[in-house]
């Protein structure tokens, strides 16, 4: 680590707890020169650094910029795997981390952008992501005994990870529109795209990844008129640490659910916006009304069809009246 990794690690993890210039050097076994250059490199960067005389340096509480140090202190030992790599703005997480796993990432390997010039949603659509106000965030997993069919289980494992989250640091209830929508105050508030590359010889799953994004406050410059009926943030106003401890919280509990096989399906059907409501199954062969019965233990979504005829659907798009 360089010293202004080392100082940020120090500060986010004593957020408003000054330290002196001479402290961080003794402690950092650094040069006071180089202390101040760092402090500089970080306000550079947006980081707000009080300094008082004869205190010293301390980051100020309102920060909220996201780094692998601001997350990592408040991930739990499930996340010990995971490596963060946190960039400005790329065109998509997902697409990049699949350029990755391809060039061989390991499982864990996780890309967090502040802004998407061109994030993806399912089935060629797009995904919102404007600077500084998401999260946009892709995780790659390379899952041993999973089958193509059994993918979806790691959307809804994902959904309910960040319905979890969302929910421990806002406060606010979530729900899921099967397979991949978090929806809060009837506003979608999160999409996740998981993508599959599969293995030529077996048809195995070579790896999963994992893309999601998160309105966390809403755009500087609100929604586009395209989206101004359906999207929502989850915060109004600005809220401390929010998007390093939303991260981390995804984490915290996706991995706790991938790596330890817990039950998420209960969790998901208790958040279900569907479960009991009229649907519409949308196919390329036509769309068709149905009976949304339950979610089985794939997290398939079991329908009815209005001739009675029942499905099991593991992948597809449904459309609902929220209103
Ligand atoms: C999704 O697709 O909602 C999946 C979105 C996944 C985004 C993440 S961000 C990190 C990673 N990298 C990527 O490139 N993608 C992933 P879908 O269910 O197809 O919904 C897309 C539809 O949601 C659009 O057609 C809009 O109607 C609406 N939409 C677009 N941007 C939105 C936003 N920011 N918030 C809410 N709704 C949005």
């Amino acid at each position: 680590m360089h010293t202004k990794e080392k100082i940020l690690d120090l500060f986010e993890s004593n957020k408003g707890v000054y330290f002196s210039g001479e402290e961080i050097a003794t402690k950092l076994s650094v040069s006071r020169t180089a202390v101040w250059k760092a402090v500089q490199s970080l306000r550079s960067e947006g980081y707000e650094i009080d300094a008082i005389q004869n205190k010293g340096y301390s980051l100020s509480v309102n920060t909220d910029i996201v780094s692998p140090q601001g997350i990592q202190k408040y991930l739990t030992h499930t996340c010990d795997t995971v490596k963060l790599h946190i960039l400005q703005k790329v065109k998509s997480t997902n697409a990049l981390l699949r350029e990755q796993a391809d060039a061989g990432s390991q499982e864990g390997h996780i890309i967090i952008a502040n802004a998407q010039s061109d994030g993806r949603g399912r089935f060629g659509r797009s995904f919102f992501s404007p600077v500084d106000t998401g999260i946009y965030m892709s995780l790659l997993l390379r899952p041993v005994e999973l089958s193509p069919e059994q993918a979806v289980k790691i959307t809804a494992m994902a959904a309910v990870a960040v319905c979890e989250a969302i929910e421990t640091v806002s406060g606010k209830q979530t729900w899921i529109k099967w397979v991949n929508d978090i929806y809060c105050d009837g506003r979608k508030i999160c999409g996740i795209l998981t993508e599959a590359s599969l293995s030529i010889e077996n048809g195995s799953i070579d790896y999963i990844i994992i893309g999601i994004g998160i309105n966390v406050y809403m755009p500087q410059n609100g929604f586009p008129e395209e989206i101004e009926q359906i999207a929502g943030a989850v915060f109004d106003k600005k809220k401390d640490d929010a998007k390093n401890l939303l991260i981390a919280e995804v984490l915290n509990h996706f991995m706790g659910y991938y790596k330890e096989n817990a039950n998420y399906v209960q969790e998901y059907r208790i958040r279900s916006l569907v479960i009991g409501k009229q649907i519409t199954v949308l196919s390329s062969s036509g769309d068709k009304k149905a009976f949304a019965l339950d979610v089985d233990d794939t997290c398939a979504l079991i329908v009815q069809y209005t001739d009675g005829s029942i499905e099991h659907l593991s992948s597809g798009e449904i459309r609902i009246n929220l209103l």
